[in-house]
C-alpha cells in the first residue's frame, strides 16, 4: 500500500501496533475509554490520547500521563499502553484505581512523539527529538522536553539545531508540543502532570531549570518517596527520588517545569528502567515487570491526587 502510494519510508500511524492497541482498549470498555484526537505531528501523524472517565459530561479533575517524548525511550510508550489496559482491566477490581475514577479523569497520550517513534522503527533507532526541519539548518528536529514555555532556551538547552537538547526556534514551536500546550489550557482542570522517560530509574519533580527549590518541594517529595517505594515493592528496583536540576542534570523548557508554573502541582518524571546496562535497547522480556513496577508509582501519585 505504501509503496503504491509512493511513500516506502513512511509508516503510516495504522501501522504502529500501540495505535491499535488504544482502538482496541476505546472499543472493548466504551463507557470507560475513549480515543481523542489533540492533534497531529509535524509530518502529520495523529496525536491520540485515551480518556479514561466516568464522570459523563463532567469536566472533573485530571490527570496527564504522558509517553514518548523522546522517541528512543521505548519503555516509555510501552509502559503507558501497558498501563492503559491496566486501568481498563482492574476499574471495578482494584478499590484504589476504582475510586481515583470516581473522581477524577485520566488522559494518556503514549506516543507524544509520533514521528520521532516512527523514525526510530525505520531509520534510526537512537533518535531522540521531532522530526521538524529547521530553516537554514542541515539538522532536523527539535528535543520536545526543551520546548515548552518554562524558562525556555535556558540552562541545559541548546541554540544549535543539531544538538540533542536543541530547545527548537521558540516556545511551543514544536506542533506536537503546542498541541498538549492547547488541550491542557483549554481544559483548566489538571491536577496532575506525569511524563514517562528512561533510563536511571529516577523520580523527579520540579524544578529542572533552576536548582532553586519549588514552593511544593517537600510535599512533592513525600508523594514521590511514598511512589519510589510502592514501585520496589514488587520486585526491588531501587529509584532515586529528588528535584529534576540536582538528580539529573539542569533542563530548561521541559513539561513538568511548565505544568508547576501553570498551576499544575503535581507534576513528576519517572526515567525507567535500567541503570545503564542495556539503556534504551531494555530487552523485551523487561517490558512487562517494568510496566507493573511503575503501575504501583504511579498509582501512588494518582491517590494522593485523588485526596487532596
Ligand atoms: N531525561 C530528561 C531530559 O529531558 C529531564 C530529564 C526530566 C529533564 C524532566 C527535564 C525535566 O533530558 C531524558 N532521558 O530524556
Ligand atoms: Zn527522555
Amino acid at each position: 500500500f505504501l509503496v503504491s502510494q509512493g511513500l516506502e519510508y513512511s509508516v503510516t500511524i495504522e501501522d504502529l501496533q500501540i495505535y491499535r492497541e488504544m482502538d482496541s482498549i476505546a472499543t472493548d470498555f466504551p463507557d470507560l475509554a475513549s480515543r481523542m484526537k489533540i492533534g497531529h505531528s509535524f509530518e502529520n501523524r495523529p496525536m491520540y490520547v485515551l480518556k479514561f472517565s466516568t464522570g459523563e459530561g463532567k469536566q472533573r479533575p485530571a490527570i496527564w500521563l504522558n509517553a514518548g517524548i523522546h522517541s528512543r525511550e521505548w519503555i516509555s510508550q510501552a509502559t503507558a499502553i501497558w498501563t492503559a489496559r491496566k486501568i481498563v482491566s482492574d476499574y471495578q477490581k482494584d478499590p484504589a484505581i476504582t475510586s481515583i475514577l470516581e473522581k477524577m479523569d485520566i488522559f494518556l497520550l503514549p506516543v507524544a512523539n509520533p514521528d520521532g517513534y516512527v523514525f526510530t522503527q525505520t531509520q534510526n533507532r537512537f533518535w531522540r527529538k521531532t522530526r521538524s526541519l529547521n530553516p537554514g539548518s542541515p539538522c532536523v528536529g527539535a528535543d520536545p522536553n526543551r520546548n515548552w514555555n518554562a524558562s525556555f532556551a535556558g540552562e541545559g538547552a541548546s541554540d544549535n539545531p543539531c544538538s540533542e537538547v536543541y530547545h527548537g526556534s521558540h516556545p511551543n514551536s514544536e506542533v506536537e508540543v503546542k498541541s498538549v500546550v492547547d488541550f491542557i489550557q483549554k481544559h483548566r482542570n489538571f491536577k496532575c502532570f506525569i511524563d514517562l522517560h528512561s533510563y536511571s530509574q529516577l523520580l523527579m519533580y520540579p524544578y529542572g531549570y533552576t536548582v532553586k527549590k519549588a514552593p511544593d518541594a517537600d510535599e512533592l517529595d513525600v508523594v514521590a518517596r511514598r511512589a519510589a517505594k510502592a514501585l520496589a515493592s514488587l520486585s526491588g528496583t531501587e529509584y532515586q527520588v529528588g528535584p529534576t536540576s540536582t538528580t539529573i542534570y539542569p533542563a530548561s523548557g521541559s513539561s513538568p517545569d511548565w505544568a508547576y508554573d501553570n498551576g499544575i502541582k503535581y507534576a513528576f518524571t519517572f526515567e525507567l528502567r535500567d541503570m545503564g546496562h542495556y539503556g534504551f535497547l531494555l530487552p523485551a522480556n523487561q517490558i512487562i515487570p517494568t510496566a507493573e513496577e511503575t503501575w504501583l508509582g504511579l498509582r501512588a501519585i494518582m491517590e494522593h491526587v485523588r485526596d487532596q
